[in-house]
């Protein structure tokens, strides 16, 4: 049945998923980190000795404070202990493919010497172009780079949340000017970037004038026909947001899954950012409420994988320029599990198989593999596994101990048991199914 569509000027650009190199390199690195730094790193979500409910790059709002006590933390910012190279190791570790770093936050401070502004890294005691150190680290480690740019800006005189007035809409237009200048910048400047993290388009402004985010897009991909960009920069002229008034994804990928999951695949590509503790993204120093351990981060990395999405997880790096501890115990166990396992994650797309309650299926989409991440250890310590009509398992071994085989047996029709091997480490473990079709 035909739907009738509304003509739309600004809306989707593309209809269904991109097929280039580039965006099938972001769909197999499945695997990524974020990055939160700024100056609200150095309060730690704390201020004058106190912690701050809410969110700590927020702190400026949360604790009311002035823009010249929030602007004196340029003066602190020294970064004593700061080693991008040191950054990317511990990605490289962890096992992500791609990083994605607050170029610019709500709070505007950015990064790198922007031409266009002189809220930014040159005009600290630190000095340094912090991005440029950045993307040469993670690229030497061969890690893919990505900017976050935050539309919203506390600092910048011409920002407005709502455009009332003429005054308003002279102001918010000359602010688009300034973006689009940085954006050209940060593309000139580093072009080894792949992409655009956008955020803070909820304001009533940019609802408004949603042609300015397709104006966004259409300038990146003129610099750089391979740059990806999620649905969150994207408002049409209608006011709708990531997805069209027509329904149609907007961007690349689906940009709203923060900090949680779908329930079943979406159609579209889409990534997944989470939060080690419960919303906290730039550093806080007091870690409240549950911390999820390794074992939920790879689960969740799983889950993503099984349902054709990217995972993304954030580091709140401390304001001395350090990561936290907790974040590099972190790095280390779920990047131990990914030298073992990863072969279940990078390149992986959803199984078609019927979802069974030990945990997630992946496929590999070149080599054909099956993958089980199993998460829940059966009391019986049979998995089960129902395969399409005439498909059999040639060969079943877990991932770390290829020579063990598993002996499947089949129970019922094209059902399976295979025997669960041991958990010793409480990690999820990948047993690896060949499967063909049956005699
Ligand atoms: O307000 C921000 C928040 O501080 C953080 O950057 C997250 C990351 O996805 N995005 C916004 C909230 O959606």
């Amino acid at each position: 049945q035909l739907i009738a569509q509304i003509p739309l000027k600004y809306g989707a650009s593309r209809e269904g998923k991109r097929t280039d190199a580039a965006m099938q390199r972001w769909r197999e690195n499945r695997f990524g980190q974020f990055i939160h730094f700024g100056l609200y790193s150095l309060a730690g979500g704390h201020w004058n000795g106190k912690y701050v409910e809410g969110a700590a790059e927020w702190i400026k709002g949360n604790a009311r404070i002035s823009d010249e006590d929030y602007e004196a933390l340029t003066r602190q910012f020294v970064l004593p202990e700061f080693d991008a190279r040191e950054w990317a190791r511990i990605a490289k570790e962890m096992g992500v493919k791609y990083s994605v770093i607050t170029t610019k936050h709500h709070e505007g401070f950015c990064l790198w010497p922007s031409e266009y502004t002189d809220y930014d890294v040159s005009r600290t005691p630190f000095g340094r172009d912090l991005l440029k150190e950045y993307v040469d680290a993670y690229t030497q480690e061969g890690i893919d780079v990505y900017f976050y740019y935050s539309i919203i800006d506390w600092n910048h005189p011409d920002w407005r949340s709502r455009v009332e007035t003429v005054e308003d809409s002279l102001a918010f237009f000359r602010y688009c000017d300034f973006m689009n200048k940085q954006i050209t910048e940060l593309m000139t400047r580093y072009p080894e970037v792949k992409g655009f993290w956008f955020d803070g388009t909820w304001d009533k402004s940019v609802v408004k004038f949603g042609k300015i985010t397709w104006d966004i897009e259409q300038l990146m991909h003129r610099l750089n026909p391979g740059i990806i960009c999620g649905s969150r920069l994207r408002v049409d002229e209608k006011g709708a947001r990531h997805f069209d008034t027509n329904g149609k994804l907007m961007g690349d990928y689906e940009q709203g899954w923060e900090r949680s999951l779908p329930e079943k695949a979406p159609q579209n590509d889409w990534e997944c950012v989470m939060t080690i503790p419960e919303n906290q993204w730039g550093y806080q120093a007091d870690w409240r409420g549950h911390i999820k351990s390794a074992t939920e981060i790879i689960e969740m990395l799983a889950a993503a994988t099984s349902m054709n999405g990217n995972f993304v997880l954030n580091f709140g790096p401390k304001g001395d320029g350090s990561l936290r501890e907790e974040e590099k115990q972190m790095a280390r166990k779920v990047g131990k599990w990914m030298q073992l396992n990863g072969e279940a994650i990078y390149g992986c797309v959803q199984a078609p198989l019927k979802p069974q309650k030990w945990g997630y299926y992946t496929r590999h989409r070149d080599n054909g593999f099956v993958y089980m991440v199993v998460c829940y250890q059966p009391v019986s310590g049979m998995l089960k596994v129902v395969l399409p009509t005439g498909s059999v398992i040639e060969n079943c071994v877990v991932l770390g101990k290829e020579g063990m085989e598993l002996k499947p047996e089949k129970s019922t029709k094209n059902e399976f048991v295979i025997p669960a091997p041991e958990v010793k480490d409480g990690f999820p473990y990948v047993i690896r199914l060949k499967l063909k079709e049956g005699d």
